[in-house]
């Protein structure tokens, strides 16, 4: 029931219904000015700046609620994000974003959860984290800024780093068969996977969009340059270097012989094979599927038990627990 309604027997509920009837004086539109916070503090040159920019655009486009707003990282240079962005955020653990983003979401519902981070964060110390917020479906946007390295202390090999990468960790070059993200985020059971690129700010921008209209763990791969301690690495898919920026052709459903050769999103093994495309590989949405969210599945669990409860309180609920642990 909604409080603004319910009345006391002191008057206290007809005050209240009178000032709820009462509108809302209009938002201001959400101005970049307004979700700007610290000066970034990234190397000059740094990839990590176009996602900034990309992700207040969307921001401002969408003209959410600003108090609706959290940014939320593990430890990484890509990690200092939350700190750029004026709105509810925290720069927490290394790797441990996602469990700290899974409580929230769950808990606040109402709050458009998004996660920042590097490829260790999330593929290395992360990794098992990862892996348990895709396949619970907890609805969070999570943005992979990776840069083949760890950036922020200073040099090391990291999970995407390829073979004979020259790094602090192995000085005469890498040798552990890297992580695939697309592969590993397809197995993991994230429910929107895409790929992108930071020197492609429209395209940034469109798959943001995308997996925040996703409901459910939508996560971005994001080639963002480290220009101090892996320069140019990302030049074979950058137009202006020479590269090419290779789109995934994604199925119209037009009953047209070109249909038959583009991609299905919702197709797992078809997002595999574009996943085992020799390095810069393709870029757009893999793979994306409806799967029920565990914020839906817990929602519609604690609706059940409060029912069978007689419609008892949150507080009510957890004193029964408790009391049967006596
Ligand atoms: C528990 C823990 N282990 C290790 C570190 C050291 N550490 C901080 S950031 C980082 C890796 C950062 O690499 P990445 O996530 O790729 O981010 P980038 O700096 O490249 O953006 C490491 C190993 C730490 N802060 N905490
Ligand atoms: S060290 Fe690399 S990742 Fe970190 S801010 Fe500098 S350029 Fe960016
Ligand atoms: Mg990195």
């Amino acid at each position: 029931m909604n409080e603004a309604t319910t009345g006391n027997g002191d008057g206290s509920g007809v005050e209240a219904a009178v000032s709820a009837a009462v509108a809302e004086p209009p938002r201001e539109k959400l101005t970049k000015k307004a979700i700007t916070a610290d000066h970034p503090t990234w190397c000059p040159g740094c990839g990590d700046f176009a996602v900034l920019a990309a992700f207040y655009k969307v921001l401002e486009k969408r003209n959410l609620d600003h108090e609706k707003i959290v940014t939320l990282a593990g430890i990484g240079c890509s990690s200092r994000f939350p700190y750029f962005v004026n709105g509810h955020g925290a720069h927490y653990i290394h790797g441990r974003a996602v469990p700290l983003a899974s409580g929230i979401s769950l808990a606040r519902p109402d709050l458009h959860v998004f996660l920042f981070g590097g490829d260790g964060d999330g593929f290395s110390i992360g990794g098992n984290h990862l892996d348990h917020g895709a396949r619970k479906n907890i609805n969070m946007t999570y943005f992979i800024m990776d840069n083949f390295v760890y950036g922020l202390t200073k040099k090391q090999t990291s999970p995407t780093s390829p073979i004979g990468f020259k790094s602090k960790t192995d000085p005469t070059g890498a040798i552990d068969q890297p992580v695939n993200p697309m592969k590993k985020l397809i197995s993991a059971g994230a429910t929107f996977i895409a790929r992108t690129h930071a020197t492609q700010v429209k395209h940034m921008m469109e798959m943001i969009e995308r997996a925040f209209d996703h409901q459910g763990f939508s996560v971005i791969e994001c080639l963002s340059e480290c220009v101090e301690f892996f320069p140019d690495v990302f030049d074979p898919a950058d137009p202006k270097k020479g590269g090419s920026f290779e789109l995934i052709q994604e199925k119209k459903w037009d009953n047209t012989p070109e249909d038959e050769l583009r991609h299905d999103v919702t197709d797992e093994l078809a997002a595999y094979k574009l996943a085992q495309l020799p390095f810069p590989g393709v870029f757009g949405v893999f793979y994306e599927t409806d799967r029920p969210t565990k914020n839906a599945l817990e929602k519609k669990w604690i609706e059940n038990t409060r029912e069978k409860a007689g419609g008892a309180s949150d507080l009510e609920l957890l004193q029964k627990t408790f009391d049967r642990m006596k």
